[in-house]
């Protein structure tokens, strides 16, 4: 089996299951049905955008198991979020319905021309290493040997007044 960390976010709302939060319960709800088996999830928090759009994000992270490599994973996450209405309009960080990101792999590193991991930018945004500490806080980060925990720590620590 491969464990994955899988970080949600959407920020906005689906005709049918409404509002952001209620968007990344049925997208739970929905890998679920897709065969990946949950182990874990983060609670739902709300975001500040990073980036040009407006609105705030709900955000979250799950813990997965699953046969499928990295490659299959990502096909199947991406078929998700077009089921959940997402259009890419090629635009960077434009508002989404859902974004579901792989952010850990137990392999380790994976790099291809579509996809890296772990994220590239996982570790400098608090809306993803939170969760994830939630969920994985003894998961080490292959690239700095961090543990996930220790990450979070760092990034959210506050930085003392020069003297
Ligand atoms: N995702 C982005 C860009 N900006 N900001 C927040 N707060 N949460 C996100 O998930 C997010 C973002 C690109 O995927
Ligand atoms: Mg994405
Ligand atoms: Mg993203």
């Amino acid at each position: 089996m491969q464990r994955y960390v899988i970080a949600l976010g959407s920020n906005v709302a689906h005709q049918r299951h409404g509002l952001p939060p209620a968007v990344l319960r049925a997208a739970l709800a929905a890998m679920a049905e897709a065969g990946l088996k949950i182990e874990a999830a983060s609670p739902i928090i709300t975001s500040a955008p990073l980036g040009p759009s407006r609105r705030c994000y709900a955000n979250a992270a799950v813990r997965i198991a699953t046969s499928l490599g990295p490659p299959a994973l990502l096909a199947l996450l991406q078929q998700i979020e077009t089921r959940f209405g997402r259009v890419r309009r090629g635009a960077r960080w434009g508002a989404r319905t859902l974004d579901l990101d792989v952010v850990l792999w137990s392999g380790g590193p994976w790099r291809s021309r579509t996809l890296s991991i772990p994220h590239p930018a996982f570790r400098v945004r608090p809306f993803v290493l939170g969760p994830t500490a939630n969920i994985a806080p003894q998961w080490r980060d292959p690239r700095t040997g961090c543990t996930i925990r220790h990450l979070y720590a760092r990034l959210t620590r506050p930085v003392p007044a020069p003297r």
